[in-house]
């Protein structure tokens, strides 16, 4: 491994990040304030920057999606979600549910950003006996709450735990990760369905739509759009944005919440992203769902990645 492995910034996210719903009532991008934005962008940077410590330690890997998803998942574990780094299992938590198990390598990053896993953990990713598996395990990972990588189950678990959640009393929501790929799978539908018809208003889905799946482009594999109409028509409250913008994100997040607190549907965001974002060596790269990336290309990744997020964070 090459050795400029240190973040850029060096703010963690809060050890527990337990947080008042009521506060969060921004409803467009311009209601956010800034403050939260560069907070959670600084977060995505250091995803990202994880992610790619992370691969070079394999030499390949899903890098990609982590940078591609990484905006989505600072958001999530840096604004939204309650948990108690040091007790993953708290009771009170939020559930945070990647059925998209390849994707493990961005939730890895996530976690250590969250305080979840130890940040020097990270390089032991893929490796025998790490706790950290190329794809996402529960019985491994503090924080994994499920097995994700047989696509397509992760929505319906997370709607027998809304439901759980919700005859236990409890106030806990639940958030679930999926793919575009996901979207092909009928038991995905199957729960859209059950999660409108209990009136799921605890249960919001993430879907990052990078219009990539194994095979290919999402619309040559099997075509998903119109999507927002899907979710819609089945009763869903739906919302598509620009999944790499922050604010767009956080403003999304805040009106699911709003949403769901006073209506009771479940809530969907649909995010556009760009698959390897925020490093343009790898945005533009063809076999783009599981990278190989040269030994001389990973401190170039990480020099991008860093001259794009100052350019940014001074705009
Ligand atoms: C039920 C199931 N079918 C097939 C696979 C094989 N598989 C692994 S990743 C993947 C692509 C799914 O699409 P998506 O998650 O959108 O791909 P990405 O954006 O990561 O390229 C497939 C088909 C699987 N893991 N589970
Ligand atoms: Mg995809």
């Amino acid at each position: 491994m090459t050795t400029t492995h240190e973040a850029k910034t060096e703010t963690a996210m809060p050890v527990s990040n337990v947080q008042d719903r009521a506060t969060q009532t921004g409803v467009s991008p311009a209601d956010v304030p800034q403050d939260r934005i560069e907070r959670t962008r600084a977060a995505a940077y250091r995803i990202r920057h994880h992610a790619l410590n992370m691969g070079e330690v394999q030499g390949q890997g899903y890098v990609g999606q982590a940078l591609g998803a990484a905006d989505m998942l600072a958001t999530v574990y840096g604004d939204q979600l309650r948990f108690r780094a040091e007790d993953p299992h708290w009771e009170a938590r939020d559930r945070f549910l990647l059925s998209t198990g390849h994707y493990a390598i961005g939730h890895y990053a996530a976690l250590a950003e969250a305080g979840i896993v130890p940040i020097e953990e990270l390089e032991t990713y893929g490796s025998d006996d790490s706790r950290l598996p190329m794809s996402g395990m529960s019985t491994y990972t503090p924080g994994m709450e499920i097995s994700g990588g047989s696509l397509g189950h992760g929505l319906s678990i997370a709607v027998g735990m809304a439901l759980g959640l919700r005859y236990q009393g409890s106030d806990s929501r639940v958030f679930n990760f999926l793919s575009d790929g996901e979207l092909d799978e009928g038991s995905t539908w199957e729960a859209a369905m059950g999660a409108h018809h209990h009136q799921l208003g605890n249960l919001t889905a993430m879907v990052d739509i990078n219009a990539l799946q194994a095979d290919g482009k999402t619309d040559t594999v099997l075509r998903t759009e119109p999507v927002t109409e899907k979710w819609e028509s089945f009763g869903w409250y739906t919302q598509r944005v620009d999944g790499n913008d922050v604010g767009g994100l956080l403003a999304a997040f805040d009106k699911a919440a709003a949403q769901a607190a006073a209506v009771g549907r479940p809530s969907v965001i649909l995010c556009d992203t760009k698959v390897g974002r925020g490093v343009p060596l790898l945005e533009n790269r063809e076999k783009a769902h599981f990278m190989r990336i040269e030994e001389h290309e990973w401190q170039t990744c990480r020099e991008q990645l860093t001259a794009g997020y100052e350019g940014k964070a001074s705009a």
